[in-house]
C-alpha cells in the first residue's frame, strides 16, 4: 500500500525542498489499495484504442467521453471499439470491462491495471468504470486537460489499484438563490466535482432571495420570485428543460441530483410571487439583502399544502434521483408547533412521490419517519436530536458549517465568502472524522459527507472555484477514502500535485501556503 506521505512534508516550507509526489502515489482521493510497479508503464499513442465492453451503451459512452476529453490534448484519433472481454484485456490501448471485478467492489468501485502492453479497467457497473477513469485521468500528465494539443509524451504509471468508496453519498451544494448561475456554470462545476468521485449535487433552488426553478402550475415562482438576486441583479431561473438538462447531464457524470425547495422559512421569493400563500394575503416585496429568518409560508393555510403537493410534484416528475430535499433549516418566524405541523403535513407528500425526503438536521425537532436523511449543519460535535432520530434509524449526511462549507472564509484575508462558522484553511476542511464526528452518529449512521457552497457572496463562476478548490477535494476523500488512510502529510502532498491540473483547466485556486504545491 503506497499512501504517498514523504518525510519532510510537514515541515510548512517542505513545498520547496521536498519531491512532489507522482503517478500512483498522487491521486486525490487516495484508493483503497495501491501498487505502484516499477516497470515501464503504457503510454498513449497514436496507435491507441479505447475498447470497451460490448453491448454496453453506458460504458461506451464513458469510452466516447474518455476519447473526446483525449483526443483534444494529444490530438490523436483514439478509436473507441467494443471488445470482448479477453480480447480488450491483452490489447494496446485502454480497455473498459464490466468483468473480473469482485463483487466487494461494489457498483461504484474499480480495478485498475496498468502495464507497458495497456490499461485494463474492471468494474461491476459503468458507476465503477467511470471512477475508474477519474483515477486515470489523474494518472496522466496535467497537460492531458488541456483543450488544446500539447507535444506529449502521455505515459501511464505500471502499477495496480484496487478502490471503492467508504460512503455511498459524497456531495457538493450550489445555492443557485441567492445568485443564479447558468446551466453551463453547473455543468462545468459538476466536471470539476465528478473529478473527485463526488456523486451527488444538491442544488438549494429556492430562497429568501429568488425560486429557480419553473413550476408549470405556478408560474408566478420563477417569473416574479426568480426575478432578482442578492444585490439586486436580475436573478433567472431554469426552464424544466433547462432542468432537464442538468439532471442528463449529471446522470453523464454518475451524479445524482438531489433538489432543494427549502420551507416553511426562505420562502420569501414564493411569498413575494403569489398574495394568496400569505397568511395575511398580501405578497412581500421582493428581497435582496442576505438576513436569514425572517419570512414563513403560512401553516395554517390549505393553500400552503396545495403549493407543496404541486411544486414537490413536479420536482419529483423532472428527477430521477431518489431524494426530495425540503429544507427545514432556520424557521426563526414559524412557531415550533406550526414547525410540527407543517413538516408532519409536508413529509408524507415528499414520500407519496416515491421519494425520500432529505432535510437540514432542523427537522429531527418533529420526529421525522426514519427514511428522512438528516443533513446536519451544525458547528458543534454534538447534537442531541439528531442522536435521537439516529437511534430512531435515520441516517445521516455530514456538512459541518466549520468544516464542510464552501463558503465560509479561508482566512481574515480572504475578500469572499462569510465567517459565522469561522475560517476553514485546507487541513480544518480534511482533519476529521465523519464516521466519528457527532455523537450518537456512528459510521453506520453516515450516509456521506456534502460539501454546501452558499452563494450570498459569490457572483460569477470564477468565485465559486477560488472557494471550492482545494477545500472540495479534501471532502470527497473524506467521503472516499478508507478511514485507515486518513493521513494530512500525505493528503497535502498529494493535493500539491493536483495544483497543475487545475491551472491547466483554468481554475483559479486559492493557493493554501498549507499546500506544498507542484
Ligand atoms: C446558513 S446552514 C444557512 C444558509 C446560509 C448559510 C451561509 C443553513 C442550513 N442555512 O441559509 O446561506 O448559513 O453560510
Amino acid at each position: 500500500l503506497a499512501l504517498g506521505g514523504h518525510a519532510g512534508a510537514a515541515r510548512g516550507d517542505a513545498g520547496r525542498t521536498a519531491p512532489p509526489v507522482t503517478g500512483m502515489n498522487a491521486l486525490v482521493p487516495q484508493p483503497v489499495a495501491v501498487q505502484q510497479a516499477t516497470g515501464t508503464g503504457y503510454a498513449i499513442t497514436a496507435s491507441t484504442t479505447i475498447l470497451v465492453e460490448p453491448g454496453s451503451a453506458p460504458v461506451e459512452e464513458i469510452g466516447v467521453e474518455l476519447a473526446r476529453v483525449l483526443r483534444r490534448s494529444t490530438g490523436y484519433a483514439l478509436p473507441v471499439v467494443a471488445a470482448p472481454g479477453r480480447e480488450a484485456a491483452t490489447a494496446d490501448g485502454i480497455s473498459l470491462l464490466l468483468s473480473g471485478a469482485g463483487a466487494e467492489l461494489g457498483d461504484e468501485g474499480y480495478l485498475l491495471d496498468v502495464s507497458a502492453g495497456g490499461v485494463v479497467v474492471r468494474a461491476n457497473q459503468p458507476e465503477g468504470l467511470f471512477n475508474g477513469v477519474q483515477t486515470l485521468r489523474q494518472l496522466l500528465p496535467a497537460a492531458a486537460d488541456s483543450a488544446t494539443i500539447q507535444p506529449g509524451p502521455w505515459p501511464v504509471p505500471a502499477g495496480h489499484i484496487e478502490d471503492h468508496p467508504r460512503f455511498p453519498y459524497r456531495g457538493a451544494m450550489l445555492d443557485v438563490a441567492r445568485h443564479f448561475f447558468p446551466v453551463a456554470t453547473v455543468e462545468r462545476y459538476l466536471d470539476e466535482i465528478s473529478r473527485y468521485k463526488v456523486n451527488r449535487l444538491h442544488l438549494h433552488l429556492a430562497d429568501d432571495q429568488g425560486w429557480r426553478i419553473a413550476i408549470t402550475s405556478w408560474p408566478q415562482l420563477a417569473t416574479v420570485g426568480g426575478s432578482t438576486a442578492v444585490g439586486g441583479g436580475p436573478g433567472g431561473y431554469y426552464t424544466q428543460a433547462d432542468y432537464r438538462a442538468i439532471v442528463d447531464y449529471a446522470r453523464a457524470h454518475y451524479v445524482t441530483i438531489v433538489p432543494e425547495i427549502d420551507g416553511p422559512g426562505h420562502t420569501n421569493a414564493a411569498l413575494a410571487s403569489y398574495p394568496a400563500l400569505n397568511c395575511t394575503g398580501t405578497a412581500p416585496p421582493l428581497y435582496t439583502g442576505t438576513d436569514v429568518g425572517f419570512s414563513s409560508l403560512c401553516v395554517g393555510k390549505d393553500i400552503t399544502y396545495t403549493f407543496l403537493d404541486n411544486v414537490l410534484g413536479e420536482l419529483a416528475g423532472l428527477t430521477p434521483g431518489p431524494y426530495l430535499h425540503i429544507g427545514g433549516d432556520e424557521a426563526q418566524s414559524t412557531k415550533a408547533k406550526d414547525y410540527t405541523s407543517f413538516e408532519g403535513k409536508e413529509l408524507p407528500l415528499v414520500a407519496g412521490y416515491g421519494k425520500a425526503p432529505m432535510a437540514w438536521h432542523d427537522i429531527a425537532a418533529v420526529t421525522p419517519p426514519a427514511s428522512t436523511v438528516l443533513e446536519y449543519w451544525g458547528t458543534t460535535t454534538s447534537e442531541p436530536k439528531t442522536a435521537a432520530a439516529v437511534a430512531r434509524g435515520n441516517k445521516v449526511v455530514l456538512a459541518p458549517a466549520n468544516k464542510a462549507y464552501l463558503d465560509m472564509k479561508y482566512s481574515r484575508k480572504t475578500k469572499l465568502g462569510q465567517n459565522w462558522a469561522g475560517y476553514i484553511e485546507e487541513q480544518t476542511a480534511y482533519d476529521w472524522n465523519p464516521g466519528s464526528y457527532l455523537s450518537g452518529v456512528g459510521e453506520s449512521a453516515v450516509l456521506g459527507v456534502e460539501a454546501p457552497l452558499w452563494s450570498e457572496t459569490l457572483v460569477t463562476l470564477a468565485d465559486l472555484e477560488f472557494m471550492t478548490f482545494p477545500r472540495l477535494p479534501a471532502i470527497a476523500e473524506l467521503g472516499w477514502s478508507p478511514a485507515a488512510t486518513h493521513d494530512w502529510t500525505s493528503f497535502r502532498s498529494r493535493l500539491g500535485a493536483q495544483g497543475p491540473r487545475w491551472t491547466v483547466l483554468g481554475i483559479g485556486f486559492f493557493a493554501s501556503a498549507q499546500i506544498p504545491w507542484a
